[in-house]
Formats: structure tokens, C-alpha cells, sequence
């Protein structure tokens, strides 16, 4: 049974980590369309898949699987020979990956988060904005990005060399602040190895084709 992928009708966040693996595994999936402000994710049916009634959601085979981090894990392990490898083998390599892997989810995702919220989805519901909250968490980012900045001058991905999961976790927040609100925290001037590093993974093909498709 072709795997499915329960998604918001906004196609960003966590579902487009799990649509980019999926594309660079080369994997077909059905994509199921969830809307949110019709709270389709808190009905019985849905909380039974998702305790928190949110998207992402992957049924594999009857196999239920929610968060999108832990998602892209679990394909990129089931998939391992296939695409590119997303995740590392050896014992060093896979500390230094998790170390990659918890950088982006507490140092990065909760300011990127509170930028989302006060900048696309509080708009959204008619809310008013706080624009202090926005401007001093780009500030806080941007300190964030100057370490990523030392980081990236050794070395070429989030991880290491090679392309990971951990860079695709990025995918989650950056590209909607960019595409939706016009922040884009990730190309500046004076941060050129996070610039170099940032359009060479928005620029990989199954990105590209993820947007053409509506993701981001
Ligand atoms: N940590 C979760 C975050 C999931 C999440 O926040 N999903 C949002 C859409 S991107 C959602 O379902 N929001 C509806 C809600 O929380 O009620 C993940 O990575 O999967």
C-alpha cells in the first residue's frame, strides 16, 4: 500500500521535511490534505492517529507515525539504500549528527517558530502582531546564525560534509518566513558560508520541485 501523508492544505512546516525526504528517497506517497482551521486534525479519527492532533502524520502499511523530525528518521533509515544517504554511519559521525540534529531543534526551530507565529499566524486569525516579539527574535536568530556562520566556514553541511537529515530539518520554518512573510534570515552579506550553504539546499532539485509543487 503506497504510503500516505497526512498534510496541511499550507504544505509547509514539518510536512515539508517529511515531503522532502520522500523526495529525495525517490519514495511515492499519497498526499492526504488536512485543514487546520476546520480543525479536521482534532476529530476522534485523527486524534487516534496524533494524540496532539497535528500534521504531520505518515500511515506506512498501518504503520502510524507522527513528528516530523522523527518521520524523516525513520524513512531515511528504512530507505538507507536508496538517494542519498541521510544518515551517518560510525560512532563519531552519529554523535556529531545528533549534536547537529538538537542544535536545530533547540537552539534554531523555537525562534523560527515564534517568528511564524507572530508574523503568518497570527495574521491569519485576525490577531494583532507583535512586532517587538518579531524584530528582538531576529536578533536573537541572527546571534544563532553568526555561531552557524563559524560552524559553516569548516565544514559544508549542518552535520559534517555531507548532506543530512539535520539540513533538511532547517526546511521546517526559513523558507515560509521567506516565502510567505518576505524575512529571509538565511542569505545576508555578511554570513556568506550559511548564504552558500542555504542556496545549495534550497537549490537541491527535489527542493525545487517540492516548490513548484506548493511546498515551502
Ligand atoms: N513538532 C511537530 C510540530 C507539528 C505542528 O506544529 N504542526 C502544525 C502544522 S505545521 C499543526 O498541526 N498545527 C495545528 C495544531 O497544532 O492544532 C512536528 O515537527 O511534526
Amino acid at each position: 500500500m503506497v504510503l500516505k501523508l497526512y498534510v496541511s492544505q499550507h504544505l509547509g512546516g514539518g510536512g515539508a521535511i517529511v515531503a522532502m525526504v520522500l523526495a529525495e528517497k525517490g519514495i511515492p506517497y499519497e498526499p492526504i490534505f488536512v485543514d487546520l482551521d476546520k480543525k479536521e486534525t482534532k476529530t476522534p479519527e485523527f486524534l487516534a492517529m496524533h494524540p496532539f492532533g497535528q500534521v504531520p502524520v505518515i500511515d506506512d502499511d498501518g504503520f502510524i507515525l507522527y513528528e516530523s523530525r522523527a518521520i524523516g528518521r525513520y524513512l531515511a533509515e528504512k530507505y538507507a539504500d536508496r538517494g542519498p544517504a541521510l544518515l551517518p554511519t560510525g560512532l563519531q559521525a552519529k554523535a556529531i549528527f545528533e549534536q547537529a540534529a538538537s542544535v536545530e531543534s533547540s537552539n534554531f526551530a523555537p525562534a523560527f517558530l515564534k517568528v511564524v507565529r507572530e508574523a503568518l499566524v497570527k495574521p491569519r486569525h485576525g490577531l494583532p502582531v507583535d512586532h517587538a516579539v518579531i524584530d528582538e527574535t531576529l536578533v536573537a536568530l541572527a546571534e544563532k546564525l553568526d555561531a552557524y556562520e563559524a560552524i559553516l566556514d569548516k565544514q559544508k553541511f549542518a552535520a559534517g560534509n555531507e548532506f543530512s537529515l539535520v539540513d533538511i530539518f532547517y526546511l521546517m520554518y526559513a523558507p515560509l518566513l521567506a516565502s510567505r512573510a518576505g524575512i529571509d534570515v538565511m542569505t545576508k552579506a555578511e554570513r556568506p558560508n550559511v548564504t552558500r550553504w542555504w542556496n545549495e539546499l534550497i537549490g537541491r532539485p527535489a527542493w525545487v520541485k517540492l516548490q513548484a509543487e506548493g511546498y515551502n
